[in-house]
């Protein structure tokens, strides 16, 4: 039993995204801090920190054109060397005046055209790096009723899709985000699961739906959602993060541990750790250093990992079949209950780590070097 938990575990690889190294804050203020990177460069390098100590993180997502370089191919072998490889590429049509009514759903077809243009230039990014995985997220939306037609915007949507899809290589896939409002007040043109899945159906096994955490209403069943989604084989990912009040992009199980755990356990009973869903953290980290945020975050997630790979599926089957309400819980809290730090501890020592990676990173003087280095030159921040 423990051995099965153990390969689980192994095999469990968590993403971190580039921008989560930058300088990030609210819209009232970015916090700069000491030894933050000032390129993509320095950014796959704390990158490699966080895999080096955990020994679960050996991707990290790009976002375009936050992290641009002139040569895709040097930064791939640059994190190669680093220990690491390139994760996700995430496209960024939020960012330009001209996306002020939307991007690929804007009423502007030449708009529309510099959107699509975008995408596909980051599926070029994707050839260069040798990344599997277009991440689409997409801020269009309207703010008044009768701004643009609802369903026109679909429309747009699925022929801008299409173009994308039809552009894959044999082993590429995109994956759909949806985010229920932000910065569009009134509509938004992929606000839930249901409309990102509708589309992904429709253009068939390339296409699948990402999970951010954070994007969801107050009390919504997000297992539910993760248990439908893999049912379908539409489960492409995760974006992990927490919230308290709206898209919060806290620490993965920071606000939300046991939340993080009926996930996981969702994710493993539907066979979601074998079947090529990525692991991966959107967070961005404005007043915790952010080195260490993304360790924590990273065990956060094998924790809650652990607690579902314990729960004794065949006494919980019986429970269910049995009709014992009371039973059943019982048997998902005494996996969730059980303290499963002993049993990572143990398996980073075979793995020739240190048991505890937040104290063994501290301890490496990493932050004391990059904070005496990197002086002068512009800081990483978000949106750049
Ligand atoms: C949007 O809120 C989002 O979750 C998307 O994934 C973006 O790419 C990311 O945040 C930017 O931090
Ligand atoms: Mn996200």
């Amino acid at each position: 039993m423990t051995t099965d938990i153990k390969a689980a575990l192994r095999a469990l690889h968590i993403e971190t995204p580039s921008w989560a190294y930058g300088n990030s804050g609210t819209r009232f203020k970015v916090f700069a801090q000491r030894g933050v990177p000032r390129d993509p460069y320095e950014k796959l390098a704390d990158a490699a920190q966080v895999h080096a100590h955990t020994g679960a993180a050996p991707t990290v997502a790009l976002h375009i054109p936050w992290d641009k370089v002139a040569d895709y191919g040097d930064l791939a072998a640059h994190a190669r060397d680093l220990g690491v490889g390139i994760g996700a590429i995430n496209s960024n049509v939020f960012q330009d005046d001209d996306y002020m009514l939307g991007s690929v759903t804007n009423p502007d077809p030449a708009v529309r055209r510099k959107a699509l243009d975008h995408l596909l230039e980051c599926v070029d990014i994707m050839d260069a790096t040798g990344s599997g995985t277009l991440k689409l997220w997409f801020s269009d939306g309207t703010n008044y009723p009768g701004q643009d037609d609802i369903r026109a915007r679909q429309d747009r949507l699925a022929e801008a899709l299409s173009a994308v899809y039809d552009r894959l290589g044999a082993d590429q896939r995109f994956l759909l985000e949806y985010k229920l409002f932000e910065p569009a007040f009134y509509t938004t043109d992929v606000p839930d699961w249901g409309t990102a899945y509708a589309h992904c159906l429709r253009l068939g096994p390339k296409a699948q739906v990402v999970v951010d955490t954070g994007h969801h209403a107050p009390g919504v069943n997000i297992e539910f959602i993760v248990a439908f989604l893999l049912r379908e084989g539409k489960l492409g990912g995760f974006d992990f993060n927490s919230r308290f009040y709206a898209d919060d992009d806290l620490m993965v199980g920071a606000a939300d541990p046991f939340q993080l755990f009926r996930i996981m356990y969702e994710v493993a009973r539907g066979g979601g750790l074998e079947a090529g869903v990525a692991f991966m953290l959107d967070q961005c980290h404005n007043i915790e250093p952010k080195i260490p945020g993304q360790i924590r975050s990273v065990m956060n997630v094998q924790e809650a990992t652990a607690k579902a790979l314990l729960v004794d599926r065949d006494a919980l089957a019986a429970a269910q079949a049995g009709g014992d309400v009371l039973g059943a819980n019982a048997v998902l809290m005494d996996a969730y209950n059980t303290d499963v730090r002993p049993l990572l501890a143990e398996m980073r020592e075979e793995a020739g780590l240190a048991p505890d990676p937040m104290a063994a990173y501290a301890k490496s003087g990493y932050f004391e070097k990059i904070a005496a280095e990197r002086v002068g030159g512009t800081q990483a921040g978000w949106g750049a």
